[in-house]
């Protein structure tokens, strides 16, 4: 039976030793819950480090580690001290982190945190490569695996793998400067499914995909060798109803039942009962904007001093990360900040802020979202940031205001909080004035719409959509191998190859038989070709069309010696037998110089592209251009030609990063069939890489053998995924 893997850094369990045994407690965090539904019974495995170095294991408690885990459904990478200090302290944490989270500065490019960050991520994916069936799914989290999923495609092409990132994946702008960019990439481009918190991250990463890797992008798809990759968005979700039935049984609580915390809450509520509760919670992280929040606070003092002695800010933070020394320095940034505020704000009965530095238990937790009258969320960057949704799900009669950061992820799903710039203290200000002074009526209506939607796109949603689009991939890859010409095809089709008499080849040129060149006329042929297609030629009862969009005195210089049959500029003129070129079609060219001078301005204002003139046709190239932009301005220039254009006899062909203008009578599917009546043909061989190719796949007959190079939509009945497969295809043909 087929299980799923999950791997992440951390296992959902914690390992205790005390007294030579081991205790393994499952843990309570988001992700852990997420992937109940997934992680369920003996279906599935968790691989994941245990949090315990090698030299903290004890020798003889190994084997029963591996037993307390396996009771948990889950399975340790063991890492040594020095390795986790390079791969997670080290490049994870000093790297990866800071750069995406736009701390540019922060960020360090050290080459032997990269390289311990490498060999770790082959720990991950070895112990994958062990532990998977042929049929198994997996799923591999966050920016401390970036690497595994290609180390895992390499040993087990067929795995189906998920990847999901749950922080932000930056704009290219900052992407680019990491050194080992191209790596990372490349290492997340082994899944079959790549998924981001917002659309926003995903629109990023496609864009260093084409910019950095010169992919071929469609949508969200990306493809990749012989895979399609898809990338899509899957905004995370909490355990709603957790929050939501933890806070009802918070409610009904006696007074003993109370936690600490609780009683000291209730306190000041009592003592000041118009005075409000502001929360924050994060871990202690320099993303999170906790030392901008405490000047924003003092700004907002000054600004409404009135509030003085009527608010109280509640901060939590989570110890986080303390061996990395930008999170030590934030530490006694915060501490200090703390106590200047309340030093200089404190009266005898008020002090403004109570600043908790520890993790506190999930009980404590729900004390305090219930408790506050406003979530005060203002990270620079974030993810998602789930304290804002978790705070919502417990305000079960549906009071408190929340104030969100725009640059979190959520704030994307809950524009009914109050959104702020965390740059912004003048803003900031102004809306915790207006959350302090909310009518309740509002409050409701605000969270009502919140709460429905957090509810419904539960955790538990977000990690079965993002299993059924994984799964969906999977399917999508079968239907795609009944149409790839696989061996098994190809021998079908030389066997009626072999039957035939009179056969019928039309071969394209670029993307074709040569791959592309960032200078068209250096992708000359080579001496292989000429053999292969000498030695076609030759073989008795064969016509060898090469067909191309390509000018006449290109191919007359490179083929005509050679006698083979030619048909250019889309089927314009032809060449048989090493005859001249006649026309094929009789075609007007008047229109060219109307027409020029629109392309000419195209050239100017986008660098990297150029006009090929043909005899018939011209067309602009922008392979060489900025991936966005040219296919921006490709647009753009459509519009353009179809209002000049008209109701003349042309028309414009969207090739492969190309535009051609032509006669709509001249394509190579007329071209093709015209040929084609010439002689009773028993078999026909077709095959392209273009757009232009579709004509010819389209407008032959239903028993042709159409052949697409790439695995872009088209007409043909089968595809070949790449240029260097199709020489040695077209080789069955000669044997
Ligand atoms: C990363 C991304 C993304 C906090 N303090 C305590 C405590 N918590 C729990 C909260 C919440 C979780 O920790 C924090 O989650 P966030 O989403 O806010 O932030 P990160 O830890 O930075 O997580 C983030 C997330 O991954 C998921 O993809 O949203 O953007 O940075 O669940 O409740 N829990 C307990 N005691 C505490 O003191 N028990």
């Amino acid at each position: 039976m087929s299980k799923t893997i999950i791997i992440s850094n951390r296992l959902p369990v914690q390992l205790q030793i005390s007294n030579g045994n081991i205790n393994a407690i499952p843990s309570v965090g988001g992700l852990a819950t997420g992937m109940k539904s997934v992680h369920s019974g003996g279906d599935s495995l968790w691989i994941g480090w245990s949090g315990l170095t090698d030299e903290e294991i004890p020798k003889e408690l190994a084997p029963k580690i591996d037993k307390a885990l396996a009771e948990h459904g889950s399975s340790k990478v063991n890492l040594k001290e020095e390795e986790v200090n390079g791969f997670y302290f080290g490049f994870s944490n000093r790297t990866i982190w800071p750069l995406f989270h736009y701390f540019l500065e922060y960020a360090e490019f050290e080459l032997d945190s990269w390289l311990t960050y490498k060999s770790v991520n082959q720990k991950f994916a070895d112990a994958i490569i062990e532990k998977a069936g042929e049929e198994d799914t997996i799923w591999i989290h966050d920016y401390q695996l970036m690497l595994v999923p290609k180390m895992v495609r390499e040993r087990r092409p067929n795995l189906s793998i998920g990847f999901f990132l749950h922080i932000p994946f930056p704009s290219y702008e900052i992407f680019r400067t990491l050194p080992w960019r191209e790596e990372v990439l490349e290492g997340l481009l082994g899944s079959d499914l790549i998924g981001f918190h917002t659309y926003d991250y995903e629109r990023h990463f496609l864009s260093s995909v084409r910019r950095l890797l010169g992919a071929e992008v469609s949508f969200n798809d990306i493809y990749v060798d012989n895979r399609i990759v898809k990338v899509d968005s899957f905004p995370m979700g909490i355990d709603y109803e957790k929050f939501s039935e933890a806070a009802k049984t918070h409610q009904q609580n006696t007074e003993d039942q109370q936690s600490d915390l609780q009683r000291r809450l209730d306190l000041h509520k009592k003592s000041s009962p118009d005075a409000k509760l502001i929360l924050s919670i994060d871990r202690l992280d320099y993303s999170k904007g906790i030392a901008k929040r405490l000047h924003a606070f003092k700004y907002f003092l000054d600004k409404y001093p009135e509030y003085k002695e009527k608010i109280r800010l509640i901060i939590l933070a989570v110890p986080s990360r303390s061996n990395v020394p930008q999170y030590q320095l934030l530490k006694k940034e915060i501490d200090e900040l703390v106590g200047r505020i309340n030093g200089e704000l404190s009266t005898v009965s008020w002090t403004p802020i109570w600043y908790f530095y520890r993790s506190l238990p999930f009980e404590n937790l729900i004390d305090l979202y219930t408790s506050s009258d406003i979530a005060w969320l203002t990270p620079i960057r974030d993810g998602m940031n789930l304290v804002a949704k978790e705070y919502i799900a417990t305000r079960t009669d549906k009071t408190g205001v929340l104030i969100l950061s725009e640059m979190a992820g959520s704030a994307n799903e809950m524009n009914e909080s109050l959104l702020i710039n965390p740059n912004n203290f003048e803003q900031i200000a102004d809306t915790l004035f207006k959350a302090i002074n909310m009518p309740l009526e509002e409050q409701k209506r605000r969270n009502a719409i919140l709460q429905t939607r957090l509810e419904r796109y539960n955790v538990e949603k977000w990690a079965n959509d993002f299993m059924t689009s994984l799964q969906g991939q999977k399917d999508r890859d079968t239907a795609n191998v009944s149409k790839r010409l696989t061996e098994t095809l190809l021998k079908g089709v030389l066997q009626d190859y072999q039957k035939a008499k009179k056969k019928l080849f039309f071969i394209d040129y670029d993307g074709t038989l040569a791959g592309f060149k960032i200078d068209p006329q250096k992708a000359s042929p080579d001496k292989e070709l000429y053999d292969l297609l000498d030695q076609l030629s030759e073989k008795e009862g064969n016509d060898i069309y090469l067909i191309s969009g390509r000018d006449k005195e290109t191919f007359a210089r490179w083929f005509l010696p050679k006698k083979y049959n030619m048909i250019v500029e889309h089927g314009v003129w032809i060449s048989e037998q090493g005859e001249e070129f006649r026309m094929l079609e009789n075609v007007k060219k008047d229109w060219m110089e109307k027409i020029y001078p629109v392309l000419e301005s195209f050239v100017d204002r986008t660098p990297g592209s150029f006009i090929e003139e043909k005899n018939y046709s011209l067309a602009w190239h922008y392979r060489n251009t900025d991936p966005d932009f040219g296919a921006n301005r490709a647009t753009e220039l459509n519009t353009v030609l179809t209002s000049l254009i008209g109701n003349d006899d042309i028309s414009v062909l969207n090739g492969n990063k190309v535009m051609e203008i032509k006669s709509s009578n001249v394509n190579k599917g007329r071209a093709a069939m015209r040929v084609r009546a010439q002689k009773d043909y028993d078999f026909i061989f077709a095959i392209g890489d273009d757009w232009t190719d579709e004509f010819m796949f389209q407008e032959l007959p239903e028993e042709a053998v159409t052949v697409k190079v790439g695995m872009q939509n088209t007409q043909a009945k089968y595809y070949i995924e790449s240029v260097s497969g199709v020489r040695g295809m077209l080789k069955k043909f000669i044997k």
